[in-house]
């Protein structure tokens, strides 16, 4: 027998995962929003949070609550939409869930289980923001961050990160290789493997950085090579995306989704960090490579791609947009998962068309008020000879 109000939680649980998603009304011709997150700690299934034991649980309470589902990994298999999100228990620590769907914008349903990684690494305490790389040599790489307790230090917070790898050819079993050690950064967050290999070697975006939250001397996002994927070591990292004074960047910067490959170059969905007096503003910007060169930086539009919006901008860390996966489907179609204040998890779709439109023929930074003005002018007055035409 089950408690009575199983059926009633269960109903609503099925009522949220059946719920249709729609575009709102939001206009910037670059991507579309959608009125409801497409994953949040309401879609965890009960079983994962409830003992369904009456005896044991007398009360149905929460036994192992859920507290946000956010910056979740994406991958495209077979024509179904995988998201491996970052579930973060009323506990702090989080972990990792596949959930799947058939559209990508809607009715995404976790597995069974959560994933249950080898524990192959005593001292990690935390894993979060998985990045999944189809890569060339036939694997699904999963790049995380693994976090520890700085135990060098007297302070309790201090903290170390790294990166974690594992891989998989099914989302089901997974492979945990050791974590990546970067020779000249002591810590690592936001690490995305690239796809191919790059003269025969496995290749990483990195952010390196001295601190746990500082960047400090870390330039932007970092590129590595390294020889061997299950003892991965890059020696030297080179800075591609910069760090810039005065810009959404100036703080941190980081790779987000696995960079996506189009005829032009490889579309880069990252993210950058600025401070203010409420604390670090996170948005999600754009960058392109070229396709022969991954270290080089062919566009970088403007500004933010994705800035917090209305609803967005609150919830456990305000004020914050972070990506660390997209789909591309055989359409051409964009769906770029991107989580809000480390919360609840959205999606913004586009096509590969505006996502190039978007990225080689915005104008780039100027980095002075009066040369943006200056570019702005230069439009406007464009504009007005074509207005004043019609
Ligand atoms: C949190 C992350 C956060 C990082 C830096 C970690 O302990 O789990 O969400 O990005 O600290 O602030
Ligand atoms: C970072 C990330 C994310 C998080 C963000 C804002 O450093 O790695 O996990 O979304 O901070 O808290």
């Amino acid at each position: 027998m089950l408690h009575e109000r199983y059926y009633v939680e269960n109903e609503k649980y099925e009522r949220l995962i059946a719920r249709k998603n729609e575009k709102v009304d939001f206009y910037n011709g670059i991507y579309d929003r959608y009125r409801y997150p497409v994953l949040t700690a309401r879609h965890i299934p009960l079983s994962w949070k409830y003992d369904l034991d009456i005896k044991t649980n007398p009360y149905f309470m929460e036994r192992l609550g859920v507290n946000a589902v956010f910056n979740s990994g994406a991958i495209y298999l077979d024509g179904k939409y995988y998201l491996v999100a970052r579930i973060e228990g009323n506990d702090r620590k989080s972990f990792f869930g596949v959930a799947e769907s058939d559209n990508g914008i809607d009715g995404f349903r976790f597995w069974d289980y959560p994933i249950l990684l080898d524990d192959t690494c005593p001292e990690e305490t935390n894993v979060y923001d998985m990045r999944l790389t189809k890569h060339e040599d036939g694997y699904i790489y999963g790049v995380f961050c693994s976090e520890s307790k700085d135990t060098s230090s007297a302070d309790l917070s201090a903290a170390v990160a790294a990166a974690g790898i594992v891989r998989t050819k099914d989302l089901k079993k997974w492979e945990r290789l050791p974590n990546l050690i970067t020779k000249n950064s002591p810590q690592q967050r936001n690490v995305v493997l690239y796809p191919e290999f790059v003269d025969g070697k496995y290749a990483f975006y990195t952010r390196p950085m001295d601190d746990f939250i500082e960047t400090g001397s870390g330039g932007g996002v970092g590129f590595g090579l390294c020889d061997d994927i299950e003892h991965a070591v890059i020696d030297e990292e080179i800075i591609t995306s910069k760090r810039k004074y005065h810009t959404i960047t100036e703080a941190k910067n980081g790779a987000g989704a696995t960079p996506i490959k189009t005829d032009k170059g490889y579309i880069h969905i990252a993210h950058g960090v600025r401070n203010t007096a409420a604390g670090l503003r996170y948005v999600i910007y754009a960058f392109a490579t070229a396709l022969d060169d991954p270290t080089k930086v062919i566009a970088e539009p403007s500004g933010f791609l994705i800035a917090p919006k209305g609803r967005e901008r609150v919830g456990d860390v305000s004020n914050v947009v972070f990506t660390n996966g997209a789909i591309v489907n055989e359409n051409n179609e964009v769906f770029i998962y991107y989580a809000s204040s480390d919360t609840r998890l959205h999606v913004a779709t586009t096509t590969i068309d505006k996502l190039c439109d978007y990225v080689f023929n915005t104008p780039e930074d100027p980095l002075r008020s009066v040369l943006c003005v200056k570019q702005r002018c230069d439009m406007i007055k464009k504009n007005l000879e074509i207005l004043n035409k019609q």
